[in-house]
């Protein structure tokens, strides 16, 4: 291991501009509204959430415990993009209502630890002899061919789930475990056991991973997507014991929201 391969930066393939807003709803102010007016501003900020679905994905949650009433996300293919739609829901009076609890800022990625040795297994099976010139060739080509299918990934709309477990992380800079210290082979390795543990959990999660770092003030944004809420107690238990997690990762705030399309969030905001 040369000390400049043990600097290098994992690669990733980015997706997705992400804006995770949350809110408090004014009580006060909401249930003193003439119920007309709630019910209008109500629809209106239910249509809006259809209509910011156009040129990327959005979506909203009711979420439970003080930290938050209602979790908005956003997808967009552009920080500028992202910015307009963030304008346009403070446009709409139901904005006046809510009190902002956080915010975060990200782009949804897929790290490429994997890819290039994936594509190395790939040639292998095909028979080319490494060391030569069509080997460097066919793994470069078949690099391309992950590259592309992990694009389709960053680029995948909110996952179709009635919950979502969402949190920010970073990885830890002690003296003892300083995951940006490690040497890439380290890294890949913590990586490979960490991914085999979350493959458990596959068909019920959707995990969506989104990097942070020069965006917002914590690395990594996760939101877990799955239907039934249990599932986020038993992986990120499992992912705590898990040296990637045990070792490295340090967390923030955990926020728990319920899917609100049309209807839940007219009756939430009617009380009928
Ligand atoms: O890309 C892949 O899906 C395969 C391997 C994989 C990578 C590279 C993977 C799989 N993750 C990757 C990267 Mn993950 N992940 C988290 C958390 O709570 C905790 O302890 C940590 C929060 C969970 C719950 C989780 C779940 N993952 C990352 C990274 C970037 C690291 C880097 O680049 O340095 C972070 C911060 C992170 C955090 N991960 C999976 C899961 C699950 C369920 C999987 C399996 C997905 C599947 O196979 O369908």
């Amino acid at each position: 291991m040369s000390a400049t391969e043990s600097q290098e930066a994992p690669q990733t393939v980015d997706g997705w501009f992400v804006l995770h807003e949350q809110w408090r709803l004014d009580q006060n102010l909401w249930w003193h509204l003439e119920e007309r007016d709630r019910d209008h501003h109500a629809a209106v900020f239910a249509d809006w959430i259809e209509a910011a679905k156009t040129g990327g994905d959005a979506g909203a949650w009711l979420t439970i415990g003080q930290k938050a009433d209602l979790l908005v996300i956003i997808y967009r293919r552009t920080a500028a993009e992202l910015q307009e739609a963030q304008s346009a829901f403070r446009r709409l009076d139901f904005h006046g209502f809510l009190r902002p609890t956080g915010s975060f800022l990200s782009v949804v990625e897929a790290s490429l630890y994997e890819a290039s040795g994936i594509a190395a297994q790939v040639v292998a099976r095909r028979g080319i002899a490494p060391g030569t010139p069509e080997h460097a060739q066919a793994v470069a080509a078949e690099t391309e061919v992950q590259k592309q299918a992990l694009n389709d990934r960053v680029f995948r709309p909110i996952p179709a789930r009635s919950h979502v477990c969402w949190y920010p992380m970073s990885k830890r800079r002690g003296e003892t475990w300083n995951w940006y210290a490690l040497p890439l082979d380290e890294r890949r390795s913590y990586m490979r056991g960490h991914g085999r543990l979350g493959a458990r959990y596959a068909g019920q999660v959707d995990q969506i991973i989104s990097g942070a770092i020069g965006l917002d003030d914590w690395e990594w944004g996760v939101d877990l997507h799955a239907d039934d809420p249990m599932v986020f107690k038993k992986l990120v238990t499992d992912m705590r014991f898990d040296p990637a997690s045990s070792r490295f990762a340090e967390f923030g705030e955990f926020l728990i929201g319920l899917r609100a399309h049309r209807e839940r969030i007219l009756s939430w905001l009617s009380g009928r």
